[in-house]
């Protein structure tokens, strides 16, 4: 894949870890998935019911604001489009929200997407990674296990919610965790759309 950094972006090959609060420790008893919003029927999904849905791997470049960009890292992972195939949306919808832990709150992060981009290979809720200097592993509690999102290359990181919990559709762009504190709703790192 072709290495396209965009403006005021450098590489790096480590995998930095960024977040607030604390760190979301995995229980599958407790663990839930909603799919819910301007649905049909709102669904709930436990740790079995989505880590039996279909996987890919794919390679997909992460671009964090805060300025690195990381190349080739491949993903094992659900793709999003797996979960709208469980939901009936009402018509209308035009984005989404993914929600994740924070604090103790299960659905105290969250960040905003058009509902569009995420139907190719490049918008999972991933479970492992490589790159050149790691084999094949389990997320770390840190990245985001047992589940978290990684957005298409179109989209800077922070639109990768980690400790996923849901999805919310949306028949309206609606702000996130950090959008509300003055991020980008578009966020698209090849147009440096870091503020709004
Ligand atoms: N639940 C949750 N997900 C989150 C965050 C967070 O604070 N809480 N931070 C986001 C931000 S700002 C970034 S840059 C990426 C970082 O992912 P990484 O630590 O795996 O590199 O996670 C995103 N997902
Ligand atoms: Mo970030």
């Amino acid at each position: 894949m072709k290495k396209l950094l965009p403006p005021g972006q450098f590489e790096t090959t480590s995998w930095p870890i960024l977040h607030q609060g604390d760190i979301y420790k995995f229980d599958e008893t407790t663990w839930s998935f909603r799919l819910f919003g301007n649905v049909e029927k709102e669904i709930t999904l436990s740790y079995r019911d989505f880590m039996n849905l279909p996987a890919v791997k794919s390679e997909i470049d992460l671009h964090c604001v805060t300025t690195w960009s990381k190349f080739g890292t491949q993903f094992e992972g659900i793709p999003f489009r797996e979960l709208i195939k469980l939901a009936s949306l009402k018509e209308g919808v035009t984005h989404i929200k993914i929600y994740g832990y924070y604090n103790g709150d299960p659905y105290g992060y969250s960040a905003n997407l058009p509902l569009e981009p995420l139907m190719g290979d490049d918008a999972l809720f991933v479970y492992k990674w490589k790159d050149d200097g790691h084999d094949w592993q389990e997320l770390s509690p840190k990245h985001g296990y047992p589940l978290r999102f990684i957005p298409p290359p179109s989209f800077y990181l922070w639109k990768g919610t980690k400790w996923v919990t849901g999805i919310r559709f949306m028949k309206n762009d609606e702000a996130g965790f950090w959008e509300e504190l003055g991020y980008s709703m578009t966020a698209n790192p090849y147009k440096e759309e870091r503020y709004r």
